[in-house]
């Protein structure tokens, strides 16, 4: 991800929020440390290890169907008091579809459980999807599932800023919107004043698209966070635990502050990932965004 910053005036035009600090959550992997599947029981111990080390009660997945992601889940959800944000992965219909079954093969059995369903994740980004293509996946979904679940979609903030995401706006009941400062290049000291910009930056636009903040939908945070290990660099950003805890405190707990709800990508680290080529043409380390180590430990306190 690489977009050209925009100078940050919209600090001043910061859009109405509640003055109740927002809820924290987690992305979180369908993956052990290994690559295999984890099992109920692992999502029970994440869940013990998110809830104590961070205070947090709701978790965001991405396609309901790997791994058995819903299946192994939701029960653990039930026996741990947690939420669940469920996603569908739309760019290609055999994941759409299954994804799909996944959650209304369960759902009823989970209402209590299921936070909501996202439906795709960056496909605007991606150039995958237009708003009009990604609003008709989205309206089956809301079909397919018992009413009272929430429907919605993630992407990154500027295609919410620019417009690209207005054909969804009323159609979703949720909307998050994902922000990374870290892939804008931003250094330590910088990256909080860029990753609250490009926040009020998509609310502002969603807002006034939707005729004001009471007729809005819901909106979250999707992702955000930064790299713990070392030489994981991105222009001025640069990874390692100082500079992520640093983007934790300033940035992740003061959008909380601000009223925001939001979630942190990612709750563990992933040591299975393969090595990816960035946008920038060098090799990226995907394996240590996590707030905690894959074996559940923390690299900083995540109290905020
Ligand atoms: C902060 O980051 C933005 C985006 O990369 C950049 O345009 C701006 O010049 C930076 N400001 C400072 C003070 O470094
Ligand atoms: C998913 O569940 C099905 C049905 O219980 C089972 O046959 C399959 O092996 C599971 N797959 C994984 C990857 O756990
Ligand atoms: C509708 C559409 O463009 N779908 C494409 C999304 O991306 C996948 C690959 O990532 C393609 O296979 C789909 O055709």
């Amino acid at each position: 991800m690489r977009f050209s910053a925009i100078a940050a005036s919209a600090l001043a035009a910061a859009p109405a929020i509640v003055s109740a600090a927002g809820t924290m959550g987690f992305a979180l992997g369908t993956k052990q440390a290994s690559g295999e599947c984890k099992s109920q029981q692992d999502y029970e111990d994440d869940f013990k290890a998110i809830s104590e080390n961070a205070g947090a009660k709701v978790v965001r997945g991405y396609a309901a169907s790997d791994c058995n992601f819903t299946t192994n889940i939701l029960p653990a959800a039930k026996n741990k008091g947690f939420k669940v944000m469920l996603g569908i992965w739309p760019d290609v219909d055999e994941s759409f579809n299954n994804d799909l079954n996944a959650i209304t093969k369960v759902a009823k059995d989970y209402t209590e459980q299921i936070y909501a369903v996202t439906v795709g994740s960056e496909t605007l980004y991606r150039g995958n999807f237009t708003g009009d293509e990604l609003k008709s996946k989205i309206e089956t979904v809301k079909k397919a599932l018992p009413s009272g679940i929430k429907v919605g979609t993630a992407d990154s903030w500027n295609k919410f800023a620019d417009g690209t995401a207005d054909p969804i706006i009323g159609t979703v009941d949720i909307i998050l919107v994902n922000a990374f400062a870290f892939w804008q290049g931003a250094d330590t000291d910088n990256a909080t004043h860029v990753y609250l910009d490009d926040m009020f930056q998509a609310v502002t636009h969603i807002e006034a698209k939707a005729g004001g903040h009471d007729k809005c939908p819901e909106i979250w945070n999707g992702e955000t966070g930064w790299p713990t290990a070392v030489g994981t660099d991105y222009g001025a950003a640069q990874g390692g635990v100082k500079n992520a805890e640093t983007f934790y405190k300033n940035g992740f707990c003061s959008l909380l502050d601000w009223g925001f709800n939001a979630f942190y990508f990612e709750a563990f680290d992933e040591p299975w990932k393969p090595a990816s080529i960035g946008d920038n043409g060098k090799k990226a380390d995907e394996t240590t965004w996590g707030a905690m180590k894959s074996d559940r430990t923390t690299k900083f306190s995540l109290k905020c």
